[in-house]
Protein backbone atom coordinates (compact mmCIF):
# COMPACT_ATOMS: atom_id res chain seq x y z
CA UNK A 1 0.00 0.00 0.00
CA UNK A 2 1.17 3.48 -0.67
CA UNK A 3 0.54 6.30 1.25
CA UNK A 4 2.66 8.91 3.12
CA UNK A 5 3.30 9.03 6.61
CA UNK A 6 5.56 9.20 9.49
CA UNK A 7 6.29 7.14 12.84
CA UNK A 8 4.69 8.24 15.82
CA UNK A 9 5.73 5.79 18.92
CA UNK A 10 6.22 3.14 16.44
CA UNK A 11 2.46 3.72 14.69
CA UNK A 12 2.10 5.09 11.12
CA UNK A 13 0.10 8.52 10.55
CA UNK A 14 -0.94 10.77 7.68
CA UNK A 15 0.93 13.71 7.73
CA UNK A 16 -2.01 16.01 6.32
CA UNK A 17 -3.18 15.48 9.42
CA UNK A 18 -0.54 14.90 12.41
CA UNK A 19 2.19 16.12 13.86
CA UNK A 20 4.92 14.96 16.39
CA UNK A 21 3.46 17.98 18.07
CA UNK A 22 -0.18 17.22 17.72
CA UNK A 23 0.34 13.43 18.71
CA UNK A 24 2.05 14.51 21.74
CA UNK A 25 0.12 16.99 22.32
CA UNK A 26 -3.17 14.57 22.67
CA UNK A 27 -1.24 11.86 24.39
CA UNK A 28 0.52 13.95 26.88
CA UNK A 29 -1.28 17.03 27.71
CA UNK A 30 -4.68 16.71 26.14
CA UNK A 31 -7.11 17.45 29.25
CA UNK A 32 -9.71 14.50 29.26
CA UNK A 33 -12.92 15.88 31.03
CA UNK A 34 -14.77 13.58 33.65
CA UNK A 35 -18.08 13.36 31.48
CA UNK A 36 -16.07 12.90 28.50
CA UNK A 37 -17.68 10.33 26.12
CA UNK A 38 -14.87 8.86 23.92
CA UNK A 39 -15.88 6.62 20.48
CA UNK A 40 -12.46 4.89 19.91
CA UNK A 41 -12.53 2.75 16.71
CA UNK A 42 -9.54 1.34 14.32
CA UNK A 43 -10.79 2.81 10.91
CA UNK A 44 -14.08 1.90 8.95
CA UNK A 45 -15.74 -0.32 12.48
CA UNK A 46 -18.53 1.70 12.33
CA UNK A 47 -17.08 5.05 13.85
CA UNK A 48 -19.54 8.00 12.40
CA UNK A 49 -22.38 5.61 12.73
CA UNK A 50 -21.65 5.83 16.80
CA UNK A 51 -21.18 9.37 16.52
CA UNK A 52 -24.65 9.59 14.50
CA UNK A 53 -25.70 7.48 17.67
CA UNK A 54 -24.66 9.05 20.29
CA UNK A 55 -25.33 13.01 18.84
CA UNK A 56 -28.90 11.77 18.70
CA UNK A 57 -28.90 10.68 22.09
CA UNK A 58 -27.42 13.79 23.38
CA UNK A 59 -30.52 15.36 21.69
CA UNK A 60 -33.03 13.54 22.85
CA UNK A 61 -34.01 11.64 19.36
CA UNK A 62 -33.81 15.40 18.14
CA UNK A 63 -32.58 15.31 14.21
CA UNK A 64 -31.57 19.26 14.42
CA UNK A 65 -28.34 19.34 15.47
CA UNK A 66 -27.42 16.39 12.85
CA UNK A 67 -29.32 17.85 10.23
CA UNK A 68 -27.72 21.35 10.39
CA UNK A 69 -23.98 20.30 12.04
CA UNK A 70 -21.53 18.45 10.26
CA UNK A 71 -20.90 15.22 12.34
CA UNK A 72 -17.08 15.73 12.52
CA UNK A 73 -17.61 18.93 13.98
CA UNK A 74 -19.60 17.25 16.54
CA UNK A 75 -17.53 14.65 17.33
CA UNK A 76 -13.88 15.94 16.55
CA UNK A 77 -11.07 13.46 16.57
CA UNK A 78 -9.02 14.51 19.60
CA UNK A 79 -5.82 13.69 18.50
CA UNK A 80 -5.75 15.47 14.56
CA UNK A 81 -4.52 19.16 14.11
CA UNK A 82 -8.39 19.79 12.64
CA UNK A 83 -9.70 18.03 15.33
CA UNK A 84 -7.56 19.82 18.49
CA UNK A 85 -9.11 23.50 17.12
CA UNK A 86 -12.31 22.39 16.60
CA UNK A 87 -12.85 20.60 20.37
CA UNK A 88 -13.24 23.86 22.10
CA UNK A 89 -16.55 24.77 20.25
CA UNK A 90 -17.96 21.22 21.41
CA UNK A 91 -20.90 21.39 24.39
CA UNK A 92 -20.63 18.95 27.15
CA UNK A 93 -21.06 16.35 27.66
CA UNK A 94 -19.02 16.23 25.07
CA UNK A 95 -18.61 13.07 22.71
CA UNK A 96 -15.30 12.78 21.27
CA UNK A 97 -13.46 10.18 18.77
CA UNK A 98 -10.33 8.29 18.01
CA UNK A 99 -8.71 6.23 16.40
CA UNK A 100 -5.62 5.55 18.08
CA UNK A 101 -4.30 2.47 19.83
CA UNK A 102 -4.67 2.08 23.66
CA UNK A 103 -0.84 2.60 24.36
CA UNK A 104 -0.67 6.05 22.93
CA UNK A 105 -4.39 7.84 24.23
CA UNK A 106 -4.43 10.51 25.97
CA UNK A 107 -2.78 9.72 29.89
CA UNK A 108 -5.83 11.73 31.70
CA UNK A 109 -8.27 9.46 30.43
CA UNK A 110 -6.55 7.30 32.88
CA UNK A 111 -7.38 9.10 36.14
CA UNK A 112 -10.84 9.92 35.13
CA UNK A 113 -14.26 8.89 34.77
CA UNK A 114 -14.54 9.69 31.44
CA UNK A 115 -15.84 6.70 29.31
CA UNK A 116 -14.98 4.85 26.37
CA UNK A 117 -17.18 2.94 23.89
CA UNK A 118 -15.28 0.94 21.63
CA UNK A 119 -16.72 -0.29 18.14
CA UNK A 120 -15.33 -3.35 16.52
CA UNK A 121 -15.72 -4.94 13.28
CA UNK A 122 -15.75 -8.29 11.31
CA UNK A 123 -11.93 -7.14 10.15
CA UNK A 124 -12.40 -8.73 7.03
CA UNK A 125 -15.39 -6.23 6.19
CA UNK A 126 -13.10 -3.52 7.62
CA UNK A 127 -10.97 -4.32 5.26
CA UNK A 128 -13.06 -4.60 2.14
CA UNK A 129 -14.49 -0.98 3.39
CA UNK A 130 -10.59 0.30 3.25
CA UNK A 131 -9.96 -0.98 0.45
CA UNK A 132 -12.85 1.08 -1.66
CA UNK A 133 -12.29 4.06 1.18
CA UNK A 134 -8.62 4.17 -0.49
CA UNK A 135 -9.49 4.50 -3.75
CA UNK A 136 -11.73 8.20 -2.73
CA UNK A 137 -9.26 9.17 0.04
CA UNK A 138 -6.84 11.67 -1.33
CA UNK A 139 -3.65 10.91 0.93
CA UNK A 140 -3.76 7.37 0.03
CA UNK A 141 -2.63 5.94 -3.76
CA UNK A 142 -4.85 3.32 -5.20
CA UNK A 143 -4.47 -0.05 -4.08
CA UNK A 144 -1.83 -1.74 -6.25
CA UNK A 145 -4.58 -5.05 -6.18
CA UNK A 146 -6.48 -7.10 -3.53
CA UNK A 147 -4.08 -9.38 -2.75
CA UNK A 148 -1.44 -7.27 -2.06
CA UNK A 149 -3.20 -5.08 0.47
CA UNK A 150 -4.90 -7.48 1.99
CA UNK A 151 -1.49 -8.68 3.11
CA UNK A 152 -0.62 -5.29 4.04
CA UNK A 153 -3.83 -5.19 6.27
CA UNK A 154 -2.82 -8.48 7.88
CA UNK A 155 0.84 -7.57 8.16
CA UNK A 156 -0.48 -3.76 9.49
CA UNK A 157 1.62 -2.22 7.13
CA UNK A 158 -0.87 0.61 7.26
CA UNK A 159 -2.35 4.04 8.60
CA UNK A 160 -2.52 3.28 12.45
CA UNK A 161 -0.91 -0.22 12.19
CA UNK A 162 -1.92 -3.03 12.79
CA UNK A 163 -5.74 -3.70 13.43
CA UNK A 164 -5.47 -7.05 15.36
CA UNK A 165 -2.95 -4.85 18.04
CA UNK A 166 -5.62 -2.11 18.23
CA UNK A 167 -8.27 -4.69 19.49
CA UNK A 168 -6.04 -6.42 22.01
CA UNK A 169 -4.42 -3.57 22.72
CA UNK A 170 -8.01 -1.89 23.77
CA UNK A 171 -9.23 -5.22 25.13
CA UNK A 172 -6.98 -4.92 28.00
CA UNK A 173 -9.77 -2.56 29.23
CA UNK A 174 -12.69 -4.70 29.08
CA UNK A 175 -13.10 -5.46 32.92
CA UNK A 176 -12.93 -1.87 33.32
CA UNK A 177 -16.72 0.00 34.31
CA UNK A 178 -15.60 2.85 32.04
CA UNK A 179 -14.85 1.18 29.02
CA UNK A 180 -17.97 -0.58 26.57
CA UNK A 181 -17.40 -2.65 23.47
CA UNK A 182 -19.84 -3.70 20.88
CA UNK A 183 -19.82 -4.48 17.23
CA UNK A 184 -21.16 -3.02 14.02
CA UNK A 185 -22.89 -6.72 13.57
CA UNK A 186 -24.70 -6.15 16.73
CA UNK A 187 -25.87 -2.48 15.34
CA UNK A 188 -26.52 -4.23 12.28
CA UNK A 189 -28.60 -6.93 14.17
CA UNK A 190 -30.97 -5.35 16.40
CA UNK A 191 -29.91 -1.11 16.67
CA UNK A 192 -32.62 -0.29 19.10
CA UNK A 193 -31.07 -3.00 22.12
CA UNK A 194 -28.42 -1.73 21.55
CA UNK A 195 -29.23 2.17 21.91
CA UNK A 196 -31.08 1.42 25.56
CA UNK A 197 -27.48 -0.56 26.01
CA UNK A 198 -25.46 2.40 24.94
CA UNK A 199 -27.79 4.99 27.05
CA UNK A 200 -27.51 2.74 30.15
CA UNK A 201 -23.67 2.47 29.69
CA UNK A 202 -23.43 6.38 29.20
CA UNK A 203 -26.59 6.77 32.17
CA UNK A 204 -29.04 8.35 29.58
CA UNK A 205 -32.20 7.78 30.55
CA UNK A 206 -34.63 8.23 27.42
CA UNK A 207 -38.54 7.00 27.03
CA UNK A 208 -39.75 4.51 24.17
CA UNK A 209 -40.74 7.17 21.71
CA UNK A 210 -37.33 8.72 22.03
CA UNK A 211 -35.12 5.43 21.75
CA UNK A 212 -37.03 4.81 18.52
CA UNK A 213 -35.99 8.34 17.34
CA UNK A 214 -32.53 7.78 17.73
CA UNK A 215 -32.93 4.03 15.79
CA UNK A 216 -34.59 5.93 13.07
CA UNK A 217 -32.20 9.10 12.26
CA UNK A 218 -29.42 6.78 12.87
CA UNK A 219 -30.10 4.29 9.84
CA UNK A 220 -27.59 3.96 7.07
CA UNK A 221 -30.26 5.36 4.93
CA UNK A 222 -31.11 8.31 7.05
CA UNK A 223 -27.34 9.09 7.30
CA UNK A 224 -26.82 8.77 3.40
CA UNK A 225 -29.20 11.14 2.91
CA UNK A 226 -27.98 13.47 5.31
CA UNK A 227 -24.96 15.80 3.90
CA UNK A 228 -23.90 16.49 7.62
CA UNK A 229 -23.63 13.23 8.00
CA UNK A 230 -22.66 11.32 4.52
CA UNK A 231 -19.19 13.28 4.07
CA UNK A 232 -20.47 14.83 0.81
CA UNK A 233 -19.08 17.74 1.97
CA UNK A 234 -15.64 16.88 2.63
CA UNK A 235 -13.10 18.86 1.19
CA UNK A 236 -11.60 17.54 -2.39
CA UNK A 237 -8.87 17.56 -1.14
CA UNK A 238 -9.71 14.89 1.48
CA UNK A 239 -12.30 13.07 -0.56
CA UNK A 240 -12.36 12.54 -4.46
CA UNK A 241 -16.21 12.58 -4.60
CA UNK A 242 -15.73 11.12 -8.41
CA UNK A 243 -14.68 7.92 -7.38
CA UNK A 244 -17.16 6.82 -4.63
CA UNK A 245 -19.15 7.45 -1.58
CA UNK A 246 -17.79 7.28 1.83
CA UNK A 247 -21.71 5.78 3.19
CA UNK A 248 -20.99 2.92 0.76
CA UNK A 249 -23.10 0.19 1.35
CA UNK A 250 -23.25 -0.01 4.90
CA UNK A 251 -23.73 -4.20 5.51
CA UNK A 252 -22.27 -7.35 7.47
CA UNK A 253 -20.58 -9.93 5.21
CA UNK A 254 -19.55 -8.14 2.31
CA UNK A 255 -16.94 -9.63 2.43
CA UNK A 256 -18.01 -12.60 0.67
CA UNK A 257 -18.72 -10.74 -2.67
CA UNK A 258 -14.48 -9.50 -2.46
CA UNK A 259 -12.93 -12.86 -1.09
CA UNK A 260 -11.58 -15.74 -2.50
CA UNK A 261 -12.58 -18.81 -0.65
CA UNK A 262 -8.26 -19.22 -0.10
CA UNK A 263 -7.93 -15.65 1.03
CA UNK A 264 -10.16 -16.14 3.83
CA UNK A 265 -9.01 -19.45 5.05
CA UNK A 266 -5.57 -17.66 4.82
CA UNK A 267 -6.77 -14.76 6.67
CA UNK A 268 -8.74 -17.05 9.50
CA UNK A 269 -5.52 -18.86 10.08
CA UNK A 270 -3.57 -14.98 9.98
CA UNK A 271 -6.22 -13.96 13.24
CA UNK A 272 -6.22 -17.66 14.72
CA UNK A 273 -2.50 -16.86 15.05
CA UNK A 274 -2.24 -13.44 16.17
CA UNK A 275 -5.34 -13.36 18.53
CA UNK A 276 -4.94 -16.63 19.87
CA UNK A 277 -3.47 -14.89 23.27
CA UNK A 278 -6.62 -12.75 23.49
CA UNK A 279 -8.95 -15.73 24.68
CA UNK A 280 -12.30 -13.65 22.80
CA UNK A 281 -15.06 -14.16 20.43
CA UNK A 282 -16.76 -12.04 19.00
CA UNK A 283 -20.34 -11.18 17.53
CA UNK A 284 -19.83 -10.86 13.78
CA UNK A 285 -20.34 -13.14 10.70
S1 LIG B 1 -13.82 6.07 9.24
O1 LIG B 1 -13.28 6.56 7.94
O2 LIG B 1 -12.83 5.21 9.91
O3 LIG B 1 -14.27 7.14 10.11
O4 LIG B 1 -15.06 5.14 8.83
P1 LIG B 1 -16.17 4.53 9.79
O5 LIG B 1 -17.21 5.53 10.07
O6 LIG B 1 -15.53 3.85 10.96
O7 LIG B 1 -16.76 3.36 8.90
C1 LIG B 1 -17.38 3.59 7.66
C2 LIG B 1 -18.24 2.37 7.37
O8 LIG B 1 -19.44 2.42 8.19
C3 LIG B 1 -20.58 2.39 7.34
N1 LIG B 1 -21.69 3.13 7.97
C4 LIG B 1 -22.85 2.56 8.32
N2 LIG B 1 -23.26 1.28 8.24
C5 LIG B 1 -24.53 1.02 8.65
N3 LIG B 1 -25.38 1.96 9.13
C6 LIG B 1 -24.99 3.25 9.27
N4 LIG B 1 -25.84 4.15 9.75
C7 LIG B 1 -23.66 3.59 8.85
N5 LIG B 1 -22.95 4.75 8.79
C8 LIG B 1 -21.75 4.45 8.26
C9 LIG B 1 -20.08 3.00 6.04
O9 LIG B 1 -20.96 2.75 4.97
C10 LIG B 1 -18.73 2.31 5.91
O10 LIG B 1 -18.86 0.92 5.63
P2 LIG B 1 -18.88 0.28 4.17
O11 LIG B 1 -18.78 -1.20 4.39
O12 LIG B 1 -17.71 0.83 3.42
O13 LIG B 1 -20.20 0.66 3.58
Amino acid sequence: MSFDYFLYKGVRFSPGSFSEEVLNFAENEFQVLDDDVYIVTYPKSGTNWMIEILSLIKEEGDPTWCNNVLIWLRSPWYETKEGQSQIKDVSRPRVLTSHLPYHIFAKSFFTSKAKIIYVMRNPKDIFVSLFHFSKIICHYKDPESFEDYLEDFLQGNLLYNSWFDHVKGWMQMRHNSNFFFITYEELKQDLRACVQRICKFIGKELDEAKIDLVVKHSSFKAMKENKMSNYSLATADFLDHTKGTFMRKGISGDWKNHFTVAQSEYFDKVYQEKMKDLNMNFFWE
